[in-house]
Parts: C-alpha cells; sequence; structure tokens
C-alpha cells in the first residue's frame, strides 16, 4: 500500500498516473484540506473536488479545477445579484457544494462524504481528507497582515508577499478515521510501504497535510521510504505561485529549495529532465534520484512519472 499525499492540480495529476498503475488496494490518497472554506454559505473543499474531479475524468483540463463541459448560469445571476463572485462556481460545481454542506451541516464527516461521492462517481480508488476536523492555511503577508487561503490564492491572484504561513487547528486535528485505519495497517488493511508526495507546492498543500500531529508522528516513527517528485522544473512552478513564495520566503526558487525544505524527511527524488544537472548535488546529500519526463501533459505521462516515482520507492523498501 503507497500513501500519496496531494493537494493542488499537480498532485491530482500525478494520482490520475498512479491509480493507472497501483490498484486500489495498492494506493491510499490523502488530500490537503487546508485550502478550504466556508463562501457563499458553502463548505468547499477545492484539493478533494480537484483530485475526485480528475481521478472520475471530470475535470476541467485547462483550468485543472472545477469541471469539463461546465455551465456559469449560477454566477452569471450571482453578479447580476450583486453577490460575491471572486471565487467561481460552474453550475454543475455547484451541486457538490451544496450536497456537501447540506451532509456536514447534519454530522457525516468529510471523509465518510468523500467515500460516497466517490463511489458515486465510480472512482474505485481510496481517497482521504487528512482530517475531518477544521484545519485552514492562514498566509501572513508582508503589508496585508494575515489572509485566508483562498483570499490570498483566488482573490488577491497569490499577489501579496507571504512571511509566514499556519495551519489554523492543525494541531488540534486528528486523522480522519479511513486514514488512522490505512495507517495502522490492521487488516484487512494492507501494510504500508511507502510515502509518495506528489508534486504539489510543499508550502501550501503539502506542509498543512504533516501537520496534523498523528501524521507527522506516523511519519516519522515508520522505517518506510518517503519520495517525492518535484513541483518545480527548471526553476518555474508548473502551474501556482510556488516559486514566487519561495522567494518570498527566501529558500531560492529551484528543485534544491524544495529538496532543502524536506530535509531528510524525504529519502528519495524525481526530478525533471530539466533539473537533470541537480541530481549530483540531491545525490551529495543522500537521496537517490530519478530524472524523468515531469511536466505531466497528458495521462501517459502521468502514468510514466506514476511508474518512475513508484519504481524509486519500491527499491528503498
Ligand atoms: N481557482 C482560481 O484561481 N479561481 C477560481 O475561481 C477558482 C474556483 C474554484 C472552485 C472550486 C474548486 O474546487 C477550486 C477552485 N479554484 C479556483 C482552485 C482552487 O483555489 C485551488 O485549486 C486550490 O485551492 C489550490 O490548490
Amino acid at each position: 500500500m503507497i500513501i500519496a499525499i496531494s493537494g493542488g492540480v499537480g498532485g491530482a495529476r500525478l494520482c490520475q498516473g498512479l491509480v493507472q498503475i497501483l490498484s486500489p488496494a495498492e494506493l491510499a490518497i490523502v488530500v490537503n484540506v487546508g485550502d478550504d472554506f466556508e463562501h457563499l454559505g458553502l463548505s468547499i473543499c477545492p484539493d478533494l473536488d480537484t483530485v475526485m474531479y480528475t481521478l472520475a475524468g471530470l475535470h476541467n483540463p485547462t483550468l485543472g479545477w472545477g469541471r469539463a463541459d461546465e455551465t456559469w448560469n449560477f454566477m452569471q445571476v450571482l453578479e447580476q445579484l450583486g453577490g460575491d463572485t471572486w471565487f467561481q462556481l460552474g453550475d454543475r460545481d455547484l451541486a457538490v457544494h451544496i450536497e456537501r454542506t447540506r451532509r456536514l451541516a447534519a454530522g457525516e464527516p468529510l471523509s465518510s462524504i468523500a467515500a460516497d461521492f466517490c463511489q458515486r462517481l465510480g472512482i474505485r480508488h481510496t481517497i482521504i481528507p487528512v482530517t475531518d476536523q477544521r484545519l485552514r492555511t492562514r498566509v501572513i503577508s508582508r503589508d496585508e497582515g494575515e489572509l485566508a487561503f483562498q483570499d490570498y490564492f483566488v482573490r488577491r491572484r497569490a499577489q501579496p508577499a507571504i512571511v509566514a504561513l499556519r495551519f489554523d487547528g492543525a494541531e488540534q486535528a486528528q486523522l480522519a478515521p479511513p486514514l488512522a485505519q490505512t495507517l495502522a495497517g490492521n487488516p484487512p488493511h494492507p501494510q504500508p510501504q511507502g510515502v509518495l508526495i506528489c508534486p504539489s507546492n510543499p508550502w501550501l498543500s503539502v506542509d498543512p497535510v504533516l501537520a496534523v500531529p498523528d501524521f507527522r508522528d506516523w511519519i516519522a516513527r515508520q522505517r518506510i521510504p518517503i519520495v517525492a517528485v518535484s513541483p518545480i522544473i527548471g526553476g518555474r512552478a508548473v502551474k501556482g505561485p510556488a516559486a514566487k513564495i519561495m522567494q518570498e520566503l527566501g529558500v531560492g526558487h529551484d528543485t534544491m529549495g524544495i529538496v532543502d525544505h524536506y530535509g531528510s524527511a524525504v529519502q528519495g527524488w524525481v526530478i525533471d529532465r530539466a533539473d537533470a544537472h541537480l541530481a549530483d548535488s540531491i545525490r551529495a546529500r543522500g537521496h537517490p534520484v530519478a530524472v524523468t519526463e515531469s511536466l505531466m501533459t497528458d495521462p501517459t505521462v502521468a502514468a510514466a512519472l506514476a511508474h518512475t516515482a513508484v519504481a524509486l520507492l519500491r527499491e528503498l523498501a
């Protein structure tokens, strides 16, 4: 059983590769919830939905988030009514938010709702939010104080300079029950053999997951290997503000900055051919490195990248 940690669009894309080469019994996808927020009275879980839509083949390939074949009648009328339209909610996407909000209000745990939605969308693989409790990424900006994540990321288009991040609620957050069972590996759950950190933004998408104490402790206790796929190619993020954030945090903006961020927590690295010149520096830090095509332009590349990452994990196991 491989535990994949995913957030954002890059993470979802690698998950699309992973599900092509691993069976549901061999993979569990743990998703970031730090981007979740309440908006227009709705509980919105972008990273869960992005992975769910991607694995269901319903995702919008150009935007990376939201659904394909979407219509925007709700947003058009909301605009006419003077409502908040900075966060775009498509008509089909809206049904997910409305039904999830209803079930959460009725007391159903987020992980249970996620499992049911996936089952209804024909997804056989397991997608689990890291916690069912409230955990929210807060962005401490240089000039505008503390911002809620989606305010920073979408409304302000990631323009404010970041000086720090904090994960509100992380210290009190418990592992979502299905995740606790998966990590424990109690029969019938197979033993976890490795952790794969997807090419998500380490600061925004992975750190909130690792901030959950029981997950962090589990990882620290395990002797199982951890492999990460760099989200930076040739010093640039494929999508999103990772490189900009790295510069604002003063950690450089190339793959070495990512390697240093995870330090010894990650044993093996998968990097892009454009960064092959960095392979020796990474190996000098004691990390095996696989160099491959990591720009997932289509599901075939995603499957090949997944294969390379899983092979490295298995080599280290
Ligand atoms: N990102 C945007 O840049 N603009 C949007 O209007 C937007 C709407 C949206 C709706 C549903 C959803 O699941 C995701 C959405 N996202 C939007 C992306 C979202 O902000 C990011 O995917 C994650 O929060 C960061 O990984």
